[in-house]
């Protein structure tokens, strides 16, 4: 995973401090590309230890259409949380209630779920149902009928629902390409917190790739990723220095056992990551 860490190195070296929305402030470059070729190895982070069962769990949420965190914490999954606790401790109803206690809510009492848990039309919704269009079933129809298409696209921003969610797509548009038997995918991230999201970032639209690459009977090739407002938050810095001074370890390999006939039929069991060799954890705090 060198590529990650250059593009550490590259906004410490090249960014410009900015402030940003969520007042933490960030050093920011614009605009860089990675490419991971999946024949090397499962593209993890190896300088930190990466949770990937929230990337799995997250992954399996999108493609299900759901856009509330009930599935997530449920799972034992945290990343989300933060967003709809913002929006709870701004409502009439909040009488200060910790995290712990707005959560045990979430799990335990569905229509406090319903009127809490849910982050407005994201990733999931638009997917599945843009509009009316389910764009990853359509996707998945064209690859396997019209691989040579230049259309294979799947879009999450959709500027009429962009108000109503708890936090505009990130990850918003991505392409899949096939020649011969070879399935790639391209994503657009409009901003990437390179410290916490972009190791999620890169395994989540990596496994999609071997989902659909499943799916359609092709081989997951590359996965390329560019970035616009690529940066650290300032309070990560210390954290990305000590990951760039670690060596990377060898890749570890994902084996998917399953192949469902639909791509919404994958389970968190069919996954197991196997020889993954990493680095201690390092904590950072998530801009919210
Ligand atoms: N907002 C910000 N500021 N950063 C992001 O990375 C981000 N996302 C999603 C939406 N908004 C974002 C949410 N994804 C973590 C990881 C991914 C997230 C949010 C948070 C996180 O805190 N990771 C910790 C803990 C891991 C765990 O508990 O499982 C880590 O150490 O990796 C990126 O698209």
């Amino acid at each position: 995973m060198k590529e990650y860490l250059n593009l550490l190195s590259y906004i410490l070296e090249n960014g410009r401090q900015k402030e940003d929305r969520t007042n933490t402030g960030i050093i920011s470059t614009f605009g860089y590309q990675m490419r991971f070729d999946l024949n090397k190895g499962f593209p993890l982070v190896t300088t930190k230890k990466i949770h990937l069962k929230s990337v799995i769990h997250e992954l399996l949420w999108f493609i299900n259409g759901d856009t509330n965190i009930q599935y997530l914490v449920k799972n034992g999954v945290r990343i989300w949380n933060d967003w709809p606790y913002q929006i709870f401790k701004d409502s009439s109803e909040y009488q200060g209630e910790s995290m712990k206690e707005f959560i045990d809510k979430i799990i335990s009492d569905n229509s406090f779920a319903r009127n809490y848990g849910d982050l407005g039309p994201v990733y999931g919704k638009q997917w599945r149902d843009f509009n009316g269009v389910d764009q990853l079933y359509n996707v998945i129809d064209s690859i396997k009928n019209n691989p040579n298409s230049r259309r294979h696209i799947v879009t999450s921003w959709n500027p009429e629902d962009i108000d109503k969610m708890a936090l505009p797509p990130c990850h918003m548009i991505y392409q899949f390409y096939v020649v011969d038997d070879q399935l790639s995918l391209h994503l657009y991230q409009r901003s990437a917190d390179a410290f916490l999201g972009v190791p999620f970032n890169i395994a989540s639209y990596a496994l999609l790739l071997m989902m659909v690459a499943k799916i359609t009977g092709l081989k997951a090739h590359e996965f390329v990723h560019t970035i616009g407002d690529a940066h650290i938050y300032l309070n990560h810095v210390d954290q990305v220095k000590e990951q760039i001074s670690r060596e990377p370890f060898e890749l570890p390999q994902m084996l998917i056992h399953r192949t469902p006939s639909h791509i919404e039929d994958f389970k968190y069991d069919d996954f197991e990551l196997v020889n993954y060799k990493h680095h201690p954890h390092i904590k950072g705090k998530v801009a919210v």
